[in-house]
């Protein structure tokens, strides 16, 4: 799905060359097509007010805990949970929690459901206790999505759980106690700009019988006292999670802001609006390939394909998945938050609860390779990842090992230390290990502990030493070059072909100038025949380039993707790389010919590597 939760930008992609009225359209479209927005809007609008000034150190002792936790549970769960997103006995697409929006329900009939919400049979207790034996350490539920319910007693309108529903008891309260009780941090989740019950709420365009308001009398009627209210009602409150920024007024944003000064220790993600970076980042169901620098991050994600319940989600993620989406997070610095959909009966499915205990088993073994580590220092290794922690002098490596070596070699490329320990977390077994030219060989045994992913702790002398390694080749003979890892020539910064993103992916892109080229160092160690492809767009019926490697090169000729935003993978033919070493390969417009290209990614295949090889 696309990523439509930031604040609207302008597109990256160059402008048509030949067609420049088709350009026009197009950029019209778009102003449109991110209504009621703009960016120069939203310029236009004062700098928030800071909070008072919080030194690194402050900041760091606040947000010490998450950095620790790593692991938490989402929660979606609401009237849509009912119905389990079917409408009327329809099947309505995408996630259940935006049903209202989907269907189109009129406020009225969608209220009809919530006179339905009865969960008799959830267990705030029980429901906290099995995301405690996952191993997670924190939970964030829906007080508020955007259909506007309440899942809280709340004061500021009838249209909550407590006086609306048949069950009538305050959800947030019960998870709140049961949180404290059990050593969980609790925090909220609240969509604060839309809300399709309130005339004043962003997103509602379907309901013709909406007297409306301004988003103000919106946001001063309800949101505001509903935020205030879930942050002095219900204990201490870990994390404050804002949803779906839209443009509101200085005075909404200000107004909503400060209330998170009402809980000196509360953390704020970054969906309150573009003025308000809160304390960490968030990536929304898919995993960054490259961490965000100098920044905390969390990754949500759905278990199944559904925030919300939905009956026909049988889409559930393997435990293997689950398990190494964390590792990979941890490995590049981020946190998990791993999101469950109680049904309207208030439990969960018992797919998700088979899960969530196997991710406690592999927890209560695997933990420490999790909780408080940081990123790692050797980059990707190409049997798994890795995560690292200072300990005493010294420095544990935890190699996560998801492809067992089958020879019981397991090289840890470019790392420089003495090796202190090395020993299976699974089992404890001690393992071997020998300073080999690459790096530092470990032995291990023919099978592995774990298939999902088998831990080793490698502990080290100092801080990690670790030699630059060029990229190359993994054991498929496959190489793959991103946009950001490449050396853009571009004439010392010229606006002409630089680094941008679509989708949060990285491109290189608005590459007009066909004196602009890019290039990567490389290593190659298996010389032979090389097929090159590239995941690229481009608008124009054709563009030419060449492809090189040190002197070998292939002319590239490719036809139009469509549109600068569609990116596909296409094969640009072979190159014979002659020799092992370090090579150069670039990739340079051909010009006459040359029309502009996003680029996202080059692969360098061997021919006739097998999987198997
Ligand atoms: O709460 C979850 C989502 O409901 C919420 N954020 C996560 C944590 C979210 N709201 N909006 N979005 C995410 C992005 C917008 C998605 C949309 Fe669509 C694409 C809106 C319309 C098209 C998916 C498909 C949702 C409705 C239809």
């Amino acid at each position: 799905m696309p990523d439509q939760n930031k604040l609207p930008r302008f597109p990256s992609s160059p402008p048509r060359l030949r067609s420049a009225r088709h350009g026009l359209l197009f950029l019209v479209a778009v102003v449109l097509a991110t209504s009621p927005t703009t960016t120069q809007q939203l310029a236009a609008q004062q700098p928030a007010t800071q909070q008072p000034a919080e030194s690194p150190d402050e900041n760091a002792s606040r947000i010490a805990w998450w950095r620790e936790a790593k692991f938490g549970m989402f929660v979606h769960w609401g009237v849509y949970s009912v119905v389990g997103g079917q409408y009327k006995g329809q099947e309505l697409p995408n996630s259940a929690e935006w049903m209202m929006a989907r269907g189109k329900i009129p406020i009225a009939e969608y209220e009809q459901y919530a006179k339905q919400f009865n969960p008799v049979e959830f267990d705030a207790d029980k429901f906290v206790g099995l995301a405690k034996q996952a191993g997670m350490k924190y939970l964030v539920i829906t007080a508020k999505h955007h259909d506007g319910f309440a899942m809280f007693d709340s004061k500021a309108t009838d249209y909550n759980v407590v006086d609306f529903s048949p069950f009538g008891r305050d959800i947030m309260k019960e998870l709140a106690e049961a949180c404290q009780k059990q050593g969980i941090k609790f925090g909220f989740y609240y969509s604060q700009a839309q809300d399709w019950h309130h005339p004043g709420g962003f997103g509602n365009g379907w309901d013709k019988s909406i007297q409306r308001v301004s988003s103000d009398q919106y946001v001063s009627e309800k949101a505001v006292p509903e935020v205030r209210q879930l942050l002095t009602e219900y204990g201490p409150i870990g994390i404050f999670w804002w949803d779906t920024p839209r443009a509101m007024s200085e005075e909404a944003f200000n107004s909503l802001h400060s209330l998170t000064k009402l809980q000196p220790n509360v953390l704020t993600n970054d969906r309150l609006g573009e003025d308000f970076p809160g304390d960490y980042k968030t990536f929304e169901r898919n995993i960054p390939r490259q961490a965000p620098q100098g920044k905390d991050w969390e990754v949500c994600m759905p278990i199944s394909g559904s925030w919300g319940y939905k009956k026909s989600d049988t889409n559930f993620k393997s435990t293997r998945t689950l398990i190494r989406n964390l590792a990979d997070i941890a490995s590049k610095g981020g946190n998990y938050l791993l999101n469950v959909s109680p049904t309207g009966t208030g439990t969960l499915l018992p797919q998700a609860v088979e899960r969530l205990e196997q991710i406690g088993q592999w927890m209560q073994t695997n933990g420490e390779s999790i909780y408080g580590t940081t990123a790692s220092p050797i980059g990707k290794p190409d049997w798994g990842r890795c995560t690292a922690k200072a300990i005493g002098d010294g420095t544990a490596l935890y190699l996560h090992v998801f492809d067992w070596p089958q020879d019981g070699k397991l090289v840890i490329r470019g790392l420089e230390n003495d090796v202190q320990s090395a020993q299976l977390l699974d089992g404890g077994q001690i393992l071997s290990t020998q300073t080999v030219g690459d790096g530092i060989l470990v032995s291990v045994p023919a099978d592995p502990p774990n298939d999902d992913d088998s831990v080793i702790k490698l502990v080290v002398s100092g801080t990690p030493e670790v030699r630059s390694l060029l990229p190359t080749p993994g054991k498929d003979g496959v190489l793959e070059l991103f946009a950001d890892q490449a050396f853009i020539h571009n004439n010392e910064g010229s606006r002409d072909a630089g680094l941008r993103e679509h989708d949060g992916i990285p491109h290189v892109g608005y590459w007009l100038d066909d004196q602009a080229w890019v290039e990567w160092e490389i290593e190659i160690r298996d010389p032979g025949v090389y097929r090159v492809s590239a995941v690229m767009s481009v608008q124009e019926p054709q563009t030419e380039f060449r492809v090189s490697v040190n002197d070998s090169q292939l002319a590239a000729s490719v036809p139009s993707t469509g549109s600068y935003g569609r990116y596909t993978r296409r094969d640009l033919g072979t190159i014979q790389v002659s020799t092992a070493g370090r090579k150069s390969v670039r990739v340079i417009p051909t010009p006459g010919s040359w029309q502009p290209m996003n680029l996202r990614q080059l692969t360098l295949k061997r021919e006739g590597k097998t999987d198997a090889d």
